[in-house]
């Protein structure tokens, strides 16, 4: 059936419209355009599941989610000293394998191997999403903005062979209702109908949704936006019905835009659409943002509230983009110390960087506990990179990658920025192997895009010699406000920390719960999932020419 975009954006939540004409920087926070952010489904009974296998299905499902292997548990042990140990006396003091019962700390229940064998890595627990036609859109002749760095991305994983170990999915096209569920109607239905031939016609309109020179109208643009949208949507939803443990979207994590307009080469937020999918599932979702500008859309989007933590490295001063990001930026109400920003100067380091992000990721794990996590991978963090002014080498980007897959949460991964797009596909392609605890041969197999890695063909980059502008004593105070002001959520636990459902309430996916758009999507996935070896001969990339893309 073919519906009207009216009567998709008829249904789609309306949310009130704030007045733009405020000056951005200027706007008082209870201003900013946040998400609704929606109820936890926690309701339920147990398995609803009519399937005879399902209990075992569960068991093992529960098992990774909220039941970490015994290799987990010597993660965890590893990197939140005594956290397992106070958890196993908290909730289980005689220290026998049991069910939890009802009584149990709900707080810590979440880290209390019981269940099952530890989990092995199958093939069809990491879900890989990508549209060939995601790279084929072109932002302009001098827009750093380069889509095609997806396809180099995508030829460089499949070069590798890394298609062999994971599920790969081509993502359903999100529909303008879904992306109204965080982004104002009338701005949705201002991308879906404006295209470069039309925009002359609303002239007026293009400020109010900041359509211009960051964010310009190009062909295909709603459609673009759709597949990124779709592909964070789609990964959300199949780690909310445990169909995987960690999913990727490298055409994601757009996390400039706002409620209303575009910023910063981002027009629709699908971290925010994301994260929103999430919490329908997960009563706290953990946001870690490693591209070097601050993810200043999505902790707008939950600066209020204490079910999502946001936590943001970038670069911080000189009006550096988009300039916001203070580490005294905290969060308010519901939300104060639910923020976190990492402000940095010029030419962090890997050891600067990996060294403060494992420290306080950490904290934040152990404090905060979440359900899900979703990472977000910009690449212009790298050295090198035509925008950035960070000087970190691709093995120090993947580092923190790697450090977040230990903790077992559910992980949705995404990319980001990232200018210099021979190296974001070497920092992407590494990074799926990171997740699929594979490490890549330094010398680049052949592919459709290899002219691009010369003259080395190799995956390594040297480092810059370059100065850093963090001193030890900066960095050293930054870690200790940050640590502060967990120290006060560890102290005042809101209520929301003791929501926690025991796994026993958390639904297993449903078909007939599902509403309609949803049951759509998932035909839709079902269809469109890929054998192995298709790519190599269906996909229509943009081919060897790149024409200055
Ligand atoms: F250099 C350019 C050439 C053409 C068009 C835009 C740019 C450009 C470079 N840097 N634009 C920027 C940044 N915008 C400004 C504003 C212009 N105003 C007057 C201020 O400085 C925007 C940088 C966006 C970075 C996006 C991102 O890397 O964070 C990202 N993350 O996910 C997707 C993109
Ligand atoms: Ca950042």
């Amino acid at each position: 059936m073919t519906r009207s975009y009216s009567s998709y954006a008829a249904q789609g939540p309306s949310q009130p419209i704030l007045p733009y004409s405020l000056p951005r920087r200027r706007q008082p926070r209870s201003h900013l355009h946040r998400a609704v952010v929606p109820r936890l489904r926690s309701d339920r009974a147990a398995s609803t599941s009519s399937s005879s296998s399902s209990l075992e299905i569960c068991r093992r499902r529960r098992c990774f989610r909220f039941f970490p292997s015994s290799s987990t548990a010597a993660v965890l042990q590893e990197v939140l000293p005594g956290l397992l140990e106070a958890g196993r006396r908290r909730s289980n003091p005689g220290g026998g394998r049991r069910a939890l019962p009802a009584s149990a700390s709900r707080r810590w229940s979440s880290f209390v191997p019981i269940l099952g064998p530890p989990l092995m890595l199958e093939k069809d627990r990491i879900a890989y999403f990508y549209d060939g036609d995601v790279g084929n859109v072109y932002f302009g002749p001098n827009h750093p903005m380069k889509p095609h760095r997806l396809c180099m991305a995508h030829h460089l994983v499949l070069s590798y062979e890394l298609h062999k170990k994971m599920e790969i999915y081509r993502p359903h096209k999100a529909y303008p209702t879904e992306l109204a569920q965080f982004h104002s109607a009338d701005y949705v239905e201002f991308l879906h109908r404006i295209t470069p031939d039309t925009q002359h016609l609303y002239a007026n309109e293009l400020p109010r949704y900041n359509l211009g020179e960051d964010c310009p109208v190009f062909d295909n643009l709603f459609e673009f936006c759709q597949i990124y949208a779709g592909g964070t949507l789609d990964a959300a939803r199949r780690l909310n019905h445990k169909t995987c443990d960690i999913a990727i979207n490298w055409a994601g994590g757009l996390h400039h835009a706002k409620k209303g307009e575009a910023s910063g080469f981002c027009y629709i937020n699908d971290l925010v659409l994301g994260i929103l999918e999430l919490l329908k599932y997960h009563a706290r979702v953990l946001y870690i943002d490693i591209d070097v500008h601050h993810g200043d859309g999505v902790e707008e989007a939950f600066y209020f509230t204490d079910r999502v933590m946001t936590v943001s490295f970038h670069k911080y001063g000189d009006l550096f983009f988009p300039a916001t990001g203070d580490i005294k930026d905290i969060g308010e109400r519901e939300g104060k110390y639910y923020a976190i920003n990492i402000p940095l100067k010029d030419g962090i380091d890997d050891s600067s960087f990996t060294r403060l992000f494992k420290t306080i990721i950490a904290k934040v794990v152990e404090t905060y506990l979440p359900g899900a996590i979703v990472l977000q991978c910009g690449a212009d963090s790298l050295a090198r990179d035509r925008l950035g002014c960070f000087n970190l080498s691709i093995e120090g980007h993947a580092e923190c990658v790697k450090f977040v897959k230990k903790f077992n949460i559910p992980l949705l991964v995404t990319g980001g920025g990232g200018y210099t797009k021979e190296n974001v596909a070497r920092c992407w392609a590494v990074e799926t192997g990171v997740l699929l605890d594979t490490e890549l041969p330094n010398e680049i197999p052949d592919n459709e895009y290899i002219e691009y890695f010369g003259p080395d063909y190799t995956l390594k980059v040297p480092n810059l010699n370059m100065d850093n502008l963090n001193s030890k004593s900066y960095l050293s105070s930054i870690k200790v406000q940050v640590m502060e002001n967990l120290r006060a959520i560890q102290h005042a636990p809101s209520v929301q920390m003791q929501e926690v459902p025991p796994d026993f309430y958390i639904p297993d996916f449903d078909e007939d719960e599902l509403d309609l758009d949803e049951r759509i999507d998932q035909h839709t996935q079902d269809k469109q999932i890929h054998r192995d070896d298709e790519y190599y001969e269906g996909d229509n990339d943009n081919d060897h020419e790149d024409g200055g893309r």
